[in-house]
């Protein structure tokens, strides 16, 4: 039987036995819920498993599919693998930049030691394999604006050393045994129904909560601090496509995606033009403006552009009143 997909940025049908089934590691962070939502739209609920070691929500439980899979315990994760004959993996399981600087060795172990149990399983049952990395892959000594996909990578952060680290790994693990290994580079994510946990950017969720809740937003990092940025349908949508790239299409195994870039008085700037009274102050945290001052300020991402089609939607003005539209500025 075919199947017509319902994505509307993709024409192609499958026939059912062509779906992939999916399992998402970390899936209840910041981008698992949507893109388990994304995915089940697209090749049916049954085929997307999302899996976290922490208890769901109801909605999410009972939207479709949910174990625990902790990513630390290669035999569980082997027999998830095997008894629901998954064939891609999502991996999301990770500690972002500013909690991992606060706990170095757990970033360590679910950083690194998780993505070796997860390479191994991914290699062995022949799996498509899915890694985000990130801006935060960056450091002092790149080449900050813009930021182009090969050039020199030393992070200062234990998250960029496990990014940069992950990279590789899945690089060579392509090359060496041909494990199907794909990879994007995140900038900063902004969404309205999932919040982020951890990072640097985090702000930018911030900022639109604290807008409608109290008409006051204290900011961590400084007025001028420009970072690469996007809205998470464009992110959820770059994570599909290369997925579904033909592998001839993909001249690199790691890529950079991009959006928008802007620095914390801009995001005020457009936020205040839907709560004009909003008050913005500044109260920086040495450790995240640190983080943020090595990381790129624009990101080239024209490589994915030209291999596989990229194409962002949202730029900053339809980000924020599409979050605006989600929250509901009226609600205060
Ligand atoms: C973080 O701020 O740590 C993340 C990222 C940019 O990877 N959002």
């Amino acid at each position: 039987r075919q199947v017509a997909s319902d994505a509307s940025f993709h024409s192609v049908t499958f026939s059912e036995s062509d779906h992939p089934r999916v399992l998402i590691t970390g899936g209840l962070g910041q981008l698992g819920v949507g893109l388990a939502k994304l995915l089940r739209k697209r090749f049916g609920k049954n085929n997307v498993i999302l899996s976290d070691i922490r208890k769901p929500a109801d909605n999410v439980f009972y939207s479709g599919p949910f174990i625990f899979a902790d990513i630390l315990d290669y035999k569980n994760l082997r027999e998830i693998v095997v008894n629901n004959r998954i064939t891609w993996l999502f991996h999301y399981s990770a500690l972002l930049s500013a909690v991992g600087e606060a706990n170095v060795p757990l970033a360590r172990a679910v950083n690194i030691t998780g993505l070796h149990n997860v390479l191994d399983i991914a290699a062995e049952h022949n799996l498509r394999l899915f890694v985000p990395s990130t801006i935060g892959a960056f450091g002092p000594t790149s080449p900050r604006d813009p930021t182009p996909d090969l050039c020199i990578q030393r992070p200062r952060t234990i998250y960029g050393v496990s990014k940069v680290h992950a990279e590789l790994m899945g690089e060579y693990y392509h090359y060496r045994y041909g494990l199907d290994f794909r990879c994007l580079r995140y900038p900063g994510i902004i969404s309205a129904d999932s919040q982020p946990g951890g990072g640097t950017t985090d702000y930018a969720v911030q900022i639109f909560h604290d807008a409608i809740k109290t008409g006051k937003f204290k900011c961590y990092l400084r007025p001028d601090t420009r970072l690469p940025m996007m809205y998470i349908d464009d992110c959820l949508k770059a994570t599909l496509e290369i997925m579904e790239a033909p592998a001839e299409a993909l001249t690199m195994r790691t890529y950079n995606i991009n959006a928008m870039s802007f620095n914390p008085e801009e995001l005020a700037q457009e936020v205040q033009k839907y709560v004009p009274e909003l008050q913005v102050t500044y109260n920086v945290d040495q450790v995240k403006q640190a983080i943020a001052d090595s990381w790129p300020m624009n990101f080239d991402d024209s490589n994915a552009r030209r291999d596989w089609g990229w194409k962002h939607d949202y730029d900053l003005p339809e980000l924020v009143t599409t979050m605006f539209s989600y929250l509901g500025s009226d609600s205060r």
